[in-house]
């Protein structure tokens, strides 16, 4: 069963591992959100992609959700005695991955294949796709000026009002090799509790992915990164707002129509089944926040359930 998936970061690892526990790996592709790429020192970051890789690979941090488990920061604290900005926190072998990535690219590399170099030297079975080789960034309109996604939600720690969300690239872009191809072949597509604006708003930008989504006879399933009219992490809601969707499944749903077919949302959100189903999304019910390994694989096994 060829499983492909759209994901940001920390949420959808959680459910990729779970993913990963029902289905052999090299039954999954991940299309990965670059919107949140950054140059820190120089150095090519691509915090989501690398996030879904050390998730697959058995190393992210799980407390962080993003990095290396055990890392150390003795370079980060070396490059504050430069004067260097250090309000994003690069590990030491973190490091590593930045400095290989960056090199390739300046090599003439395209992301894909690196990326593909990089997930293949952790040992992850996985195919996974950046959206696009093409530069697209994610940047938020504040009254103060625009900010990439970085230095909104790591250095400004989403405090700051959102005006509106753009990204930036997106209209020139092109798919990644392999990702229109793998979403009309796939047998399930997944799309990951990953925020709707800033994680997967960016993929759903890129040209052909939305007719690709809506032309592929795999059922598209969801799950939903809001529970209870609040995101289960990160500053999802205050993004929503930016777009006019409600904070609820609803919202979700809505980002994601009409090619959306099933919806998973947690216990608490029963009460908007309804309007779901009358939006014509199925809707299941779930346990949605994974708090633990056996959760991330429950959930994943009703992501995978055929209805
Ligand atoms: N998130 C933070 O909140 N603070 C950090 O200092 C930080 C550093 C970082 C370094 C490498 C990396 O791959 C991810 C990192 N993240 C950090 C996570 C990242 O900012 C976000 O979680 C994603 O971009 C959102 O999906």
């Amino acid at each position: 069963m060829r499983v492909v998936t759209l994901a940001g970061g920390t949420g959808a690892a959680k459910l990729l591992r779970g993913l990963a526990a029902c289905v052999p790996q090299r039954d999954l592709t991940v299309i990965g959100n670059t919107g949140d790429d950054t140059e820190i020192w120089g150095l090519h970051v691509s915090p989501d992609l690398d996030t879904v890789i050390y998730a697959l690979a058995g190393t992210l941090d799980a407390e962080r959700g993003w990095g290396l488990a055990d890392e150390t920061f003795q370079c980060l604290r070396a490059m504050a005695a430069y004067g260097a900005d250090t309000w994003f926190n690069l590990g030491d072998r973190d490091l590593a991955t930045h400095l290989t990535r960056t090199r390739a690219l300046r090599d003439g590399q395209s992301l894909s294949l690196v990326t593909a170099r990089l997930a293949a030297a952790l040992g992850v079975a996985a195919r996974i796709l950046p959206m696009s080789d093409d530069p697209v960034r994610t940047m938020i309109r504040t009254p103060g000026g625009r900010l990439t996604f970085q230095e909104y939600f790591v250095r400004e720690k989403a405090l700051v009002d959102v005006v509106g969300v753009d990204y930036e690239g997106a209209t020139a872009a092109q798919p990644a090799p392999g990702v229109l191809d793998a979403i009309r072949t796939a047998d399930l597509v997944v799309v990951c509790p990953s925020n709707p604006v800033t994680s997967v708003g960016p993929i759903l930008a890129v040209p052909g992915i939305v007719d690709a989504l809506s032309a592929t006879a795999a059922p598209v399933v969801g799950v939903s990164p809001i529970v209870g009219g609040a995101a289960v992490r990160g500053p999802a809601a205050a993004l929503m707002r930016t777009r006019g969707l409600p904070i609820s499944p609803l919202g979700v749903a809505s980002a994601y129509r009409p090619w959306l077919r099933r919806l998973l949302i947690d216990r608490s959100d029963l009460a908007c089944v309804t309007e779901l189903e009358r939006l014509g999304v199925q809707t299941d019910l779930a346990e949605i926040v994974m708090k633990s390994r056996e959760h991330e694989t429950e959930l994943a096994r009703r992501v995978l359930e055929r209805r």
